[in-house]
């Protein structure tokens, strides 16, 4: 059975339940006490010497980091539509999956951590970044319905949880009509879960 240590207010978690729950994948869920610590204790540095949810594990096979277990569920349970082969199209999907992990992480994400759990960061920054990367995913998502190809992949779950919690990070998306759209597609999908604090439509 899958077993997934996670934050239930993690969006870099959330990631992960949603592929988990699009594949149908049954999985137990590990609540992680965050409050208390328990991501820096020995036992779970064992797993993630960062420190860090979301912590995939699959038998034997302990992974972390929300993008490698992306990869990792597509291709271990998943079909090539979540993950193409093709080159171009898979090199299309690693960009946004860098893109998850640098502009999305520090612009909307920053802006989240910064307004609901109260860390200090530097605030013109992350609103600066997010305002550039909410331009161009309007742009691509006014030519297309997705962000690779003309269906879901993995670049999609990758980028969607901190799009959706963006107003958790004060904010507004509604100079975003195509961005917006997209964010409906996403939660038309059969199977789809959400978590508290996301954009509804
Ligand atoms: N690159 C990592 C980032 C993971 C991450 O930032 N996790 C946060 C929760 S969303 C966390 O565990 N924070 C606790 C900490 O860093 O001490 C990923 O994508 O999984």
């Amino acid at each position: 059975m899958l077993k997934l240590y996670e934050f239930a207010v993690s969006g870099n978690a959330h990631k992960v339940r949603l592929l988990l729950s699009l594949l149908r994948l049954e999985y137990d869920s590990i609540a992680v006490d965050g409050l208390n610590k328990q991501h820096k204790t020995n036992e779970f540095l064992a797993m993630n010497p960062f420190g860090q949810v979301p912590v995939l594990v699959d038998d034997e096979f302990i992974l972390r980091d929300s993008t490698a277990i992306l990869v990792y569920l597509a291709r271990q349970y998943g079909d090539t539509h979540w993950l193409p082969n093709e080159p171009q199209a898979l090199s299309q999907v690693m960009a946004w999956l860098a893109t998850s992990a640098n502009e999305l992480a520090w612009g909307p994400s920053r802006l989240r951590v910064h307004y609901k759990f109260g860390r200090e960061i530097n605030v013109a920054e992350s609103e600066q970044i997010t305002n550039n990367l909410l331009a161009i995913l309007e742009k691509q998502l006014t030519h297309s319905d997705w962000l690779v190809l003309n269906h879901i992949t993995i670049a999609d779950i990758a980028m969607y949880p901190y799009i959706a919690l963006a107003q958790e990070g004060r904010v507004d998306l509604a100079d975003y009509p195509a961005v917006i759209a997209w964010l409906g597609r996403i939660q038309a999908l059969p199977n789809y879960v959400g978590m508290a604090g996301m954009w509804e439509g």
